[in-house]
């Protein structure tokens, strides 16, 4: 067992004087709508630590929001950042182009799921990526509607927003919301009655419902899904339910879009979630850790699906940024050389079952799930599944308290997810167990 009082962070109280101090400009110059996690101002990082401008040191299991896989503070993506952005910052790629942009749209080509030829196209944000994959998605079947599944997140723009299935905070007061898009149902295991199996079943039955009854197969552009819900509280979808959504697009000429741009490169023990379940989606969404802490994403597709869209059709001024771009590509490199694929998977398996073992002790704890570096503990009332968000914002608070940086996440506000760099090391992970158990016990 770790001693905590030496693990302990080194600087004052959390948050300290100086983060304090900052706060009190933030709440004068910011914006109100703007939340926060935990009330500290960073000032460096070291692989899955964070300093902070008192000198608290903090484990990071959030990485941003599963941004840094490569830590906050990669040497190669400083250098290689640094390097281009003497070079030049900017030119944009629809003026005058350069060989960064067509590197990382290789990359993407190369890594992502499917032996078929592909495109990629860049763009700046996840919700930018989305919005993106559901303009091609249009332009290539000639059809409108777009199907989400219930608990989706897929960002903060009107077209993303009305995508994500959660009111508050991501929606109220905001409408009138895009139209043409419609919730269906998403196999969820742990609050359905039933086994896996038939919880798949079930869930795509209503699915195909739905989409016949209420809106009609061949009015559907895009299904667009991701392959574990993030936001929505890291719900890993039942066995084969995944695959039968694809199966069912596919059955109809509807594009299917996997939003993978927080499960995405690595994160789950897979380059790509959806090789979990064996999906090759037409077109994918990435974001997030493939800009190695900068700003990038990417739809990345079928070439015929891709290529529907005529030339400036698609764009924007920073998209691609070039200084994003060789970022990514030394990400990309470390997530290869230093198999983080293979790390990612060994996290999930010196962690799952500790957190399975924490669920037997602490009856709060309702389920674990997760995969790879992607895990979770959903909070409910003891012995049901009433969803218990104290429970998961105590836990967090004492987390936070004692030097770890958890989430909150879900549809109730009751999941605490895991999202550790995937650089990683057993000892501060463990370190960080035993802050999580102590916080539990407490
Ligand atoms: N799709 C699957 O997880 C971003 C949201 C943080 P952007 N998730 C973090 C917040 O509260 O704003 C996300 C995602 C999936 C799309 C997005 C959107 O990505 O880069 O935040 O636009």
């Amino acid at each position: 067992m770790v001693q905590l009082s030496d693990t302990r962070p080194s600087g004052t109280t959390i948050p300290g004087q100086a983060s304090t101090d900052l706060q009190a400009r933030r709440s004068q110059h910011v914006a109100r709508g703007l939340g926060i996690t935990l009330p500290v101002f960073i000032d460096h990082a070291e692989g899955a630590l964070l300093f902070d401008v008192d000198g608290n040191r903090f484990i990071d299991l959030a990485s941003g929001i599963a941004v840094t896989s490569v830590g906050a503070a990669a040497p190669e993506v400083a250098r290689r950042v640094a390097e281009q952005a003497a070079r030049f910052t900017h030119t944009c790629f629809m003026v005058t182009e350069y060989a960064g942009y067509v590197d990382v749209a290789e990359a993407l080509n190369r890594l992502t799921p499917g032996n078929h030829e592909k495109r990629t196209a860049l763009f700046t944000t996840g919700a930018e990526a989305v919005e993106n994959a559901v303009k091609i998605a249009r332009t290539a079947t000639g059809r409108s509607a777009v199907v989400v599944l219930d608990h989706a997140y897929h960002g903060r723009t009107l077209m993303t927003m009305t995508m994500t299935a959660k009111h508050t905070p991501y929606k109220r007061g905001f409408g009138p919301y895009a139209p043409e898009i419609y919730r269906v149902p998403v196999a969820y295991p742990f609050r359905y009655v039933g086994d896996e199996k038939q919880c798949a079943a079930d869930a795509l039955a209503r699915v195909e419902e739905i989409v016949r009854i209420q809106i009609g197969e061949r009015e559907v552009a895009a299904i667009v899904a991701e392959p574990i819900l993030g936001e929505g509280g890291f719900i890993v979808p039942a066995h084969g339910f995944y695959a039968g959504l694809a199966a069912f697009a596919r059955e109809h000429g509807i594009v299917f879009v996997a939003d993978e741009i927080q499960t995405g490169f690595a994160r789950t023990g897979r380059m790509f979630a959806c090789e979990h379940e064996g999906v090759v989606p037409d077109l994918i969404t990435t974001a997030k850790a493939l800009g190695g802490g900068l700003p990038l994403s990417a739809v990345t597709g079928r070439a015929e699906i891709m290529d529907a869209v005529e030339p400036g059709g698609l764009g924007g001024t920073y998209a691609g940024n070039p200084v994003s771009c060789a970022a990514a590509l030394a990400a990309i490199d470390i997530i290869e050389s230093q198999d983080l694929v293979g790390k990612a998977a060994a996290i999930g398996e010196h962690v799952l079952p500790r957190l399975r073992a924490l669920a037997d002790r602490h009856p709060v704890i309702g389920d674990v799930r997760g995969r790879g570096a992607m895990l979770a503990m959903e909070f409910v009332e003891p012995g049901t599944t009433v969803p218990n968000p104290d429970a998961a914002r105590a836990v967090a608070a004492a987390c936070h308290a004692d030097g770890v940086l958890v989430l909150v996440c879900g549809t109730f506000n009751n999941v605490i997810r895991l999202l550790p760099p995937l650089v990683i090391g057993t000892d501060l992970l463990d370190e960080a167990l035993a802050v999580l158990e102590q916080a539990l016990a407490a």
